[in-house]
């Protein structure tokens, strides 16, 4: 196996025995076998008169079943690929294809043949400058495919974003030069926008315009239902299912910012958020007693004390642990995991008290007199957008300290679960202005550009690099990469990655983001706050 495609890869250069997020090397052959025949199924498709759309659903769902922490189960990565190859053999017309496309065994020998020949490996492809755009542009795929599956639930989608994630995927088997790639990086971060854009209309029409809200962060005496993962539609029919059971259902991680949507509001069986950021999870999950659903990533391995108790759905999966299918009509049906919950016991509290969240772009927008009015006259000096992920690494105590340092008159602008870092510091307000604004999931990131959008209006300047933001951004996985490229695609400039920067960008790459985008990396709290804020 070589896989480098996320923050925590071994050394900073790559997992090849086994991945640190627990991947063991066959699952991550297998990943990448998948994605090799998936680039193939989109150049059939691509090259046909056809606009299949089961196509483009099963590319997506094969993208977003490889992003980090997602799914670690060798049988169902194995049916995806049968699937996929029974999907190529009935499209494949008489045509020239590349060898990918031609793929038509299902003989499980020849896969592992060809697995093991390592001609679908990352590595296969030798001119470390190619390798690296390519893996990018694949990445931010991989996150744009996470984002428009969760659109696509909730009956919304962009033939834009479809083509481009077909064709895409077919160009990537071609051979192309760097300028050809890092013009592809770029459509790549436009598209990006343009996923999240769709997610937010599917999920503001559906459940309504997050608003600023008290999230409860302590327990009830009744047995509960934890959810992590970013998938509201099954948020809501878990919620829905539940509702008269006499369970309770609470948020981890990045479902958090369900506790913002209007309509989630209303059922009397919603606790509130329990714990904090994915990577606590083999602790948390354990003392919450009762069962969880991870609708996503980030599922870490689980403990055997809550094993059994641990249900996936979507694209997510763990060997050993119940996977939920979805009918036809794309309903699931959660019972089982309610039953369970009833026969557990209510969570053990671990925290007290509330955070404070729903600053997506209706909420800020609201707010925008009173924001603008704070800048005019000196009270708040900066926004830093900290948003993305967090991770397990101790490093990322940085951005702990970061928030805490940084002088009182600035906001942090957050979403993703890097929010965890610095969302219960109490870090207070600004003239009524709390000094964290969450707008919500990673794909709100949406909302903050929207918010940097409106501050240029207001203020009449230039560009988004004439206000008074700066970016400290955190990443670990694939959609952090689609976010960071949406931005880098609108001319974002001056943007700092840590903890680490990617270790598949090779030197010369990063040498181009650095020049057309001044991309830098972190350092050290002072000297940080120093160079970016005072
Ligand atoms: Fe976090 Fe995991 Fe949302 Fe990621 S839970 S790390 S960027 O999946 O997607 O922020
Ligand atoms: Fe390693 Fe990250 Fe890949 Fe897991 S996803 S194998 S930690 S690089």
């Amino acid at each position: 196996m070589f896989c480098f495609q996320c923050q925590e890869t071994f050394k900073n250069s790559g997992c090849v025995n086994r991945g640190v997020c627990g991947k063991t090397s066959d699952v991550a052959n297998l990943q990448d076998f998948l994605i090799w025949i998936s680039k193939g199924l989109a150049e059939i498709e691509v090259k046909s008169e056809r606009n299949n759309k089961e196509v483009v659903d099963r590319i997506i769902l094969n993208l977003f079943t490889t992003i980090t922490n997602a799914n670690f189960d060798f049988s169902q990565i194995k049916d995806r690929i049968f699937e996929t190859i029974d999907m190529m053999n009935s499209l494949r017309e008489n045509k020239n294809y590349s060898e990918a496309a031609n793929w038509s065994s299902k003989n499980f020998s020849e896969i592992e043949k060809k697995i093991n020949s390592g001609e679908v490996s990352i590595l296969s492809e030798e001119n470390e400058d190619i390798r690296s755009l390519k893996e990018l542009i694949t990445y931010g795929l991989k996150g744009m495919a996470a984002y428009a599956r969760h659109a696509k639930v909730l009956g919304y989608e962009s033939e834009k974003v479809n083509n481009f994630i077909l064709t895409t995927m077919a160009e990537l088997l071609r051979e192309k030069s760097i300028d050809e790639l890092v013009s592809l990086t770029l459509e790549t971060g436009s598209m990006g926008y343009l996923a999240m854009e769709t997610l937010d209309s599917a999920n503001t029409k559906t459940y309504g315009n997050p608003e600023i809200s008290k999230v409860n962060i302590g327990v009830r005496k009744n047995p509960g239902i934890l959810v992590s993962g970013h998938d509201l539609k099954d948020f809501e029919m878990l919620l829905d299912q539940a509702k008269d059971s006499g369970v309770d259902i609470y948020t981890h991680s990045e479902m958090l910012p369900a506790n913002y949507y209007p309509k989630f509001k209303k059922y009397e069986n919603f606790v509130g958020n329990y714990g904090n950021a994915w990577w606590k999870q083999r602790d948390e999950f354990e003392a919450f007693n009762g069962p969880i659903l991870m609708t996503t990533n980030c599922i870490v391995p689980p403990k055997d004390s809550y094993k059994d108790k641990l249900f996936t759905t979507g694209a997510a999966g763990y060997p050993g642990c119940k996977y939920i299918e979805a009918d036809e009509k794309g309903h699931k049906d959660f019972s089982e995991i309610i039953e369970l919950a009833k026969t557990c016991k209510a969570p053990e509290e671990i925290e007290k008290g509330s955070i404070l969240g729903g600053f997506a772009h209706s909420q800020v927008m609201e707010l925008a007199d009173k924001v603008i009015e704070a800048v005019k006259n000196g009270d708040i000096t900066k926004f830093i957008v900290m948003a993305g992920c967090d991770g397990r690494m101790a490093d990322r105590e940085y951005y702990t300290e970061f928030a805490k340092k940084l002088p009182e008159s600035t906001v942090i602008l957050t979403a993703g679960c890097a929010k965890y870092r610095y969302n219960k510091l109490n870090l207070g307000d600004i003239n009524g202005i709390p000094r964290v604004l969450d707008a919500g999931q990673c794909n709100d990131s949406y909302s903050l550009i929207q918010i940097a959008l409106a501050l240029v209006d207001a203020f009449g300047v230039e560009s988004v690099n004439n206000l008074p933001i700066v970016y400290n951004i955190a990443w670990y996985e694939q959609k952090a990469v689609i976010v960071l490229l949406a931005l880098l695609s609108l001319g974002v400039k001056n943007i700092h990655l840590g903890p680490s920067l990617p270790a598949f960008l090779s030197p010369n790459v990063t040498d181009v983001l650095v020049e057309k985008f001044n991309i830098a990396g972190i350092t050290n709290v002072e000297d940080d706050i120093k160079n970016l804020i005072i």
